[in-house]
């Protein structure tokens, strides 16, 4: 039947899963919203029918008509939320970051594993934009040979308010952080954080940009432009270097004017923007999925090796040297 989901934090992106999961998403409905800002929830409730407002996570995860969990609360929130979902055995879509360090993503896979099954899928949505999939699909088939390098560069027209050093590791910088594990299938085993004078936009206690790099255990190394007060849009673009060639993504040439003497095109002002067709793709595919009685898509596994990459970068950050990210053995349950 149609799958019963609870969506946890109605904010930005836990809002904008409540109308996808309404409007776009098949063989799915919002049963529950669960916000500690009790006005927000029930606001959301009211838009969608025979969906309830609540404000703990595990009220909603003990209602009869809740099947699965979508967690879109920040990230420090997450590991509540994804024990809570454990007790009751349901299933889970996670936005990013599973947990914001290492400690607690390792609590988050300890606690799957005692359950005997998989149970958790992370939202790392560029894994199901279609460039990016096209870009994973040539790299795969070997035609470009070894990757030697990636380039990538990830800005934002504005940051939120609150918005830290470590946030832009953490929430971020762990995107390139998976893609560069999925597109190498290799993981990162050093971390150094580099800072040029920061811009003049850069709001107060933020150095803004700032370039990371990452080293993976096959030699390669991946570079992270992150700029998150860019002011001009939504960025994100990716370009391998491989040993018979390059692949770049995410130049946004969908349309290119000519008028006037000049051409060009639009830039994406968001993420919501940038990235729709990926989110839907990953909801529809975690909804069938979970239909099936399967879990697919990036594992706990993929969170906890982000959470400790990005644990390594913001020490790297702070103490202004290569830092190495010290990984556990990968349990056979994840293989
Ligand atoms: P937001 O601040 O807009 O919304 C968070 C909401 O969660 C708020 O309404 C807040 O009141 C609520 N909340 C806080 N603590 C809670 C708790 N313990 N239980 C229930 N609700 C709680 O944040 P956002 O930008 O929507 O980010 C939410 C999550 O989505 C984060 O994990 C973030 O990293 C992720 N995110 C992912 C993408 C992406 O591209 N995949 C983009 C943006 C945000
Ligand atoms: C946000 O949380 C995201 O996940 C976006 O994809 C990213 O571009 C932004 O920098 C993060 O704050």
């Amino acid at each position: 039947g149609t799958l019963g989901v609870a969506v946890i934090g109605t904010g930005r992106m836990g809002a904008d899963h409540v109308r996808r999961i309404s409007q776009v998403t098949g063989g799915a409905r919002v049963a529950a919203v669960v916000d500690v800002d009790a006005e927000r929830a029930k606001r959301v409730a009211a838009g969608v029918e025979g969906c309830t407002a609540y404000t703990e996570p595990a009220a909603a995860m003990a209602a009869d008509d809740v099947d699965a969990v979508l967690i879109a609360s920040p990230g420090p929130a997450h590991e509540a939320a994804l024990l809570t979902a454990f007790e009751h055995d349901l299933p889970v879509l996670c936005e990013k970051p599973l947990t914001p360090d290492a400690a607690s993503a390792l609590r988050v896979l300890q606690a799957e594993q005692k359950l005997g099954h998989r149970r958790v899928q992370v939202g790392f949505m560029r894994r199901y934009d279609p460039e990016y999939v096209e870009l994973k699909a040539l790299l795969a088939g070997g035609r470009l040979g070894r990757p030697l390098m990636v380039h990538n560069r990830h800005r934002n027209v504005a940051s939120p308010p609150g918005f830290t050093d470590a946030m832009l590791i953490n929430d971020s910088v762990v995107h390139e952080t998976d893609v560069t594990r999925w597109l190498l299938d290799q993981e990162i085993t050093a971390v150094t954080v580099l800072r040029p004078a920061p811009s003049p936009n850069a709001p107060e206690g933020l150095a803004d940009p700032q370039f990371v790099v990452l080293e993976t255990e096959g030699g390669a190394l991946a570079d992270v432009e992150i700029f998150v007060n860019c002011g001009f849009g939504y960025q994100v673009q990716a370009e391998v270097v491989c040993e018979c060639g390059t692949a770049r993504i995410g130049d946004g040439h969908v349309m290119v004017t000519t008028m006037a003497g000049r051409w060009g095109g639009t830039v994406a002002q968001d993420f919501v923007e940038r990235f729709e067709e990926a989110y839907d793709r990953e909801v529809q595919a975690w909804v069938d999925a979970t239909r099936r009685g399967e879990v697919t898509g990036p594992s706990a596994w993929d969170g906890y090796a982000a959470a400790a990459v990005c644990e390594a970068g913001v020490r790297a950050q702070s103490e202004g040297r290569r830092t190495r990210v010290d990984l556990i053995e990968r349990p056979p349950f994840y293989a």
